[in-house]
């Protein structure tokens, strides 16, 4: 049965004209002493005068101060008129794609679900671009808080119509005032969610005078009380003025904030009661290792994983080639290794529309701690599987990294004087041993004897519990062995350098 949640409200009293009171000018803790966006600017945000974010800005600090939650609060901007939070308020901080921040906000809580995870966005993000990710989201009851500040234009672009333009309103793109027979009705998102089964909590507020911005204040601080509490999703729509595109004073735009949008957004608690979302269905949770049949108890396999030292903390791998060189497989067979050794790891494809011959990259990542992002933008290895990839990628490589090139030498006018270069001629060492398919098996074995990043033994592991047919696991041994032995005894002795194998 759903049951409703009450909160412990402040009690609030009308000031008096009599009323004596001290002006205080102060900001919240949260906020950066400076903000370091522009050298002349730090004291200052970029908000025009009269916005209302930054009375958002403001009223969210200061629940986050008054809850003792800065350091496990993660605050998602926008792209709109708010991007640039990060700059202002000091609390982990994501800026996402354009509508996307519920989804990104999503990803976060479930990752880090004791953190409080916070998705702050306009309403063009949220209700134009963004429309799939904020009703989904809602609709899961992602244990997520929204803070949807509705001007009822597109701010930070200049003026064009947004879901929310009021009938009649005029903008860049309605210059004739909004009409519904061409451009369709507002659309009312605090109305849309409350249809939804999942949500919490759903309350429009507004900032059109001190009443309301201190109704605005209780809803910010319910909303976060409530995400502290585990109680789901909790979303608050803030009617705000946009005093530059709306071509008034700071004052007026207030007045048209209580004259013109509350009419029509009306103020409204739409929903605030305790969610039970079944869990009976849930899969068992199991361990990725787990699924993937790469865990030594799940496989039931005699021998435990050997034992590896890891020598770095973390190692980026970038493997880069065509379609049908078996690069992304080769990222998901180290992956797995480091998986098996007890590593974190992620592996992140990208590859074209063309299964074959197309280009085709991914990015490996190897840690002894979790994994913030899958991105390898300075990969401390390089596995180069032709010369398109080579050139490509060779300036990315961190200093001291390793590139290693599948070709026998580099190209006479390449130079890659940052990284340590290794060349084994993969494709013709594969030749040899029966099939050109396994020269990304070559490629590993040569990493491997050359890095020492993972075990030989676990590769062989992995492949065995990949490899079906016993004629390619022959293969797929054999592969991986004269890697090794190809650095070992050739490459070793020098005869391969930097324009023919080693770098300096
Ligand atoms: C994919 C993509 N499409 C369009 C844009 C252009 N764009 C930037 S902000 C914005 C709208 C912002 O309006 P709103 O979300 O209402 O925020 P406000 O600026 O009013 O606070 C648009 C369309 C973009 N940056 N990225
Ligand atoms: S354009 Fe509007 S929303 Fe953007 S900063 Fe100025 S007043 Fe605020």
């Amino acid at each position: 049965m759903a049951e409703r949640v009450i909160l412990e409200e402040p009690k609030m009293t009308e000031p008096k004209a009599t009323d004596k009171y001290d002006v205080v000018h102060s900001k919240s803790a949260l906020f950066y002493p400076e903000y370091e966006r522009k050298a002349d600017l730090r004291h200052q945000t970029h908000y025009c005068p009269g916005c209302g974010h930054g009375v958002v800005h403001k009223l969210v600090a200061e629940a986050l101060e008054d809850l003792g939650v800065q350091n496990d609060t993660i605050l998602v901007s926008p792209v709109g008129c708010s991007v640039f939070a990060y700059y202002y308020i000091d609390v982990g901080n994501v800026q996402a794609a354009h509508g996307r921040a519920s989804a990104v906000a999503t990803g976060l809580k479930r990752a880090c679900p004791d953190k409080m995870v916070i998705a702050y966005q306009g309403d063009g993000d949220l209700a134009a671009i963004g429309t799939a990710e904020i009703i989904h989201a809602a609709n899961r009851g992602e244990k997520i808080t929204v803070f949807f500040v509705n001007n009822a234009i597109y701010g930070m672009t200049g003026g064009q119509m947004a879901p929310t333009t009021l009938v009649g309103q005029r903008s860049t793109t309605s210059p004739w005032g909004r009409r519904p027979g061409n451009e369709g009705f507002p659309l009312h998102m605090a109305e849309l969610l409350s249809m939804l089964e999942a949500p919490a909590y759903i309350e429009r507020v507004a900032l059109s005078d001190n009443k309301n911005i201190m109704k605005a204040r209780r809803a910010v601080r319910k909303a976060l009380e409530l995400q502290r509490a585990g109680a789901g999703f909790t979303f608050v729509e803030i009617l705000s003025p946009c005093p530059t595109i709306w071509g008034k004073d700071p004052i007026e735009a207030r007045k048209w904030v209580a004259e013109k949008m509350i009419p029509n957004f009306p103020l409204n608690v739409f929903r605030d009661r305790k969610v039970e979302i079944p869990s009976t269905n849930e899969p068992p949770q199991k361990t990725v290792a787990e699924v993937l049949g790469s865990d030594d108890k799940e496989s039931g396999e005699a021998a435990p994983t050997p034992r590896h030292h890891h020598h770095f903390s973390e190692l980026g791998i970038k493997i880069a080639g065509f379609g049908g060189q078996g690069v992304l497989l080769l990222g998901q067979l180290l992956a797995e290794v480091g998986m098996r050794e007890g590593l974190e790891v992620s592996w992140l494809p990208s590859y074209g529309p063309e299964m074959r011959s197309g280009s085709a990259h991914c990015h490996v990542c190897l840690s002894k701690s979790r994994i913030g992002s899958p991105l390898v933008s300075r990969p401390h290895v390089l596995i180069a599987m032709n010369e398109i990839s080579l050139r490509k990628f060779a300036a990315e490589v961190a200093p001291g990294g390793i590139v290693i090139y599948a070709r026998d030498h580099l190209p006479e006018d390449l130079t890659i004087p940052q990284a340590q270069v290794v060349c084994i001629p993969a494709s013709e060492i594969a030749d040899k041993l029966g099939s050109a398919k396994v020269a990304n098996v070559v490629i590993m074995g040569g990493l491997l004897a050359e890095t020492e990043c993972l075990s030989a033994a676990t590769a062989m592991k992995v492949l065995e519990a990949k490899v079906k047919n016993p004629t390619l696991l022959e293969l797929d041994r054999k592969a991986l062995d004269a890697g090794r032995v190809y650095i070992d005894h050739t490459v070793a002795i020098g005869a391969v350098t930097q324009a023919d194998g080693f770098a300096q």
